[in-house]
C-alpha cells in the first residue's frame, strides 16, 4: 500500500443515501473531496427497507467508480450496521414536507426519527463521532438527536446552514460583479428557515486587493436590508418552484464545504462561516439548549462562536425573531418527546 494510503479508514454515516442529496453527496465523500486524496473512507449508507433496492444500485454505481479512497461500502437498513464505530455521521433522511402539511406535523414524524438516530448514535457510534444534521427541520432534528445522545459531547453536533450561508455570498458576489472567493464573511443567524437571517455586516468583499465592506460595495442599504434578506430566505422555495425538487447538488456541495471546513482546514485567519450549533447561553443573549445558526471559526476539528461582532440593532430584532421560532420548535419536539 502507498504510504499516503496507510492511514486508517474513517467511517462516514449517511442516511437518507438514496434520496436524492445522497445521489449528489456520496460520490464526493467517497472520491476524497471532503477528507482528502490520502484518507480511505469506509461509507455505511442507511436507508429504510423499502428504499433498500435503490441504494443497492447507488452502492453498485459507486463500486464503478472505482474511487482509490472508497475502502468499504456499507449498505443497509440495520441502524446497528450502519452507526457501529462511526467517525463522522450525516444525517440527511427524514420525512418529508409532503403538500398542505403543517410545521408542527413535520416536527412530530421527524422528531421519532431523530430520537431513534440520537439512540443510535448513543448505543453505537464513537464517542467522539462528530455529527451533521442535514433534514429539516434541521435545528430541531439535530436538537432532538443529541437530546437522546448523552454520551457524544453537545459540541460534535451541528446542523447545516452552509448552504444558506453559500447562497448569501453567490448573491453578494453576482451584485458586486466579483468572484464569489473575493465575498467574505456573511452570516447565517438562527433556524434553517425562512426566518433566518442573513446578515452583511460583518462581511467585505476584494475590490483591487483592498478589502471594502459589503455595505460600501454594494452601496444600497434598501436593498441589503430588504430585498436581499428575502431572496436568501426564499432561494430554497425558489428551486423547488424552477426544479420541481429541493436543492440537492448545492445541498451536497454546502455538506462537503461544513464537514471539511469544521474538521479537515479549519477557517483561514479572520474568515467566518456559519454553522448551527448548540446554543451555551453564552453569546448574544440567545438561550441556552438551542441549535442556532451562529458565526464560527473552526481549529483542528473544533469550532468556536464568534461572539465579538457588534450586531445592530436592525440584526437583534431579526435574530430575536428567528431564535424565538427555534424556542417554539424545541417546546413542540419536548411535548413531542415528554408524551
Ligand atoms: P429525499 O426525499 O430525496 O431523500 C430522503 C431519503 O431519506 C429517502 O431516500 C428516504 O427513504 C430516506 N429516509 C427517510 N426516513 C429515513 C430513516 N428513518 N432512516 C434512514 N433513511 C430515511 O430528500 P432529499 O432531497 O435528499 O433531502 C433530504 C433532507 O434534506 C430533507 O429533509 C430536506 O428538507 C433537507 N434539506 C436540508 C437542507 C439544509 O440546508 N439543511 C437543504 C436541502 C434540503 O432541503
Amino acid at each position: 500500500m502507498p504510504k499516503s494510503m496507510s492511514k486508517l479508514p474513517l467511517k462516514v454515516v449517511v442516511t437518507g443515501a438514496a434520496g436524492q442529496i445522497g445521489y449528489s453527496l456520496l460520490p464526493l465523500l467517497a472520491g476524497g473531496k471532503v477528507f482528502g486524496p490520502d484518507q480511505p473512507i469506509c461509507l455505511a449508507m442507511l436507508e429504510i427497507p423499502r428504499a433498500l433496492e435503490a441504494l443497492n444500485g447507488v452502492a453498485m454505481e459507486l463500486a464503478d467508480c472505482a474511487f482509490p479512497t472508497l475502502a468499504e461500502t456499507i449498505a443497509t437498513a440495520k441502524p446497528e450496521e450502519a452507526f457501529a464505530e462511526a467517525d463522522v455521521a450525516v444525517l440527511v433522511g427524514g420525512f418529508p414536507r409532503l403538500a398542505g402539511m403543517e410545521r408542527k406535523d413535520l416536527i412530530n414524524k421527524n422528531t421519532a426519527i431523530f430520537k431513534n438516530m440520537g439512540e443510535n448514535l448513543e448505543k453505537y457510534a464513537k464517542p467522539s463521532c462528530k455529527v451533521l444534521v442535514v433534514a429539516n427541520p434541521a435545528n430541531t432534528n439535530c436538537l432532538v438527536a443529541l437530546s437522546c445522545c448523552k454520551r457524544i459531547p453537545a459540541k460534535n453536533f451541528s446542523c447545516l446552514t452552509r448552504l444558506d450561508h453559500n447562497r448569501a455570498l453567490a448573491e453578494i458576489a453576482s451584485k458586486c460583479k466579483v468572484p464569489v472567493n473575493e465575498v467574505k464573511n456573511v452570516v447565517i443567524w438562527g433556524n434553517h428557515s425562512r426566518t433566518q437571517y442573513p446578515d452583511v455586516d460583518h462581511g467585505y468583499v476584494m475590490k483591487n486587493g483592498q478589502k471594502v465592506t459589503i455595505r460600501e460595495a454594494v452601496g444600497e442599504s434598501s436593498y441589503l436590508d430588504g430585498e436581499y434578506i428575502g431572496k436568501i430566505q426564499q432561494r430554497g422555495a425558489e428551486i423547488i418552484k424552477a426544479r420541481k425538487f429541493s436543492s440537492a447538488l448545492s445541498a451536497a456541495n454546502a455538506i462537503c464545504d461544513h464537514l471539511r471546513t469544521w474538521l479537515v482546514t479549519g477557517t483561514k485567519a479572520g474568515e467566518i462561516v456559519s454553522m448551527g450549533v448548540f446554543s451555551t447561553g453564552e453569546h448574544y443573549g440567545i438561550q441556552k439548549g438551542l441549535i442556532v445558526s451562529l458565526p464560527v471559526t473552526c481549529t483542528d476539528g473544533q469550532y468556536s462562536v464568534v461572539d465579538n461582532l457588534n450586531v445592530s440593532d436592525f440584526a437583534k430584532e431579526k435574530i430575536l425573531a428567528s431564535v424565538t421560532e427555534l424556542l417554539q420548535e424545541a417546546e413542540t419536539m419536548k411535548a413531542i418527546l415528554n408524551a
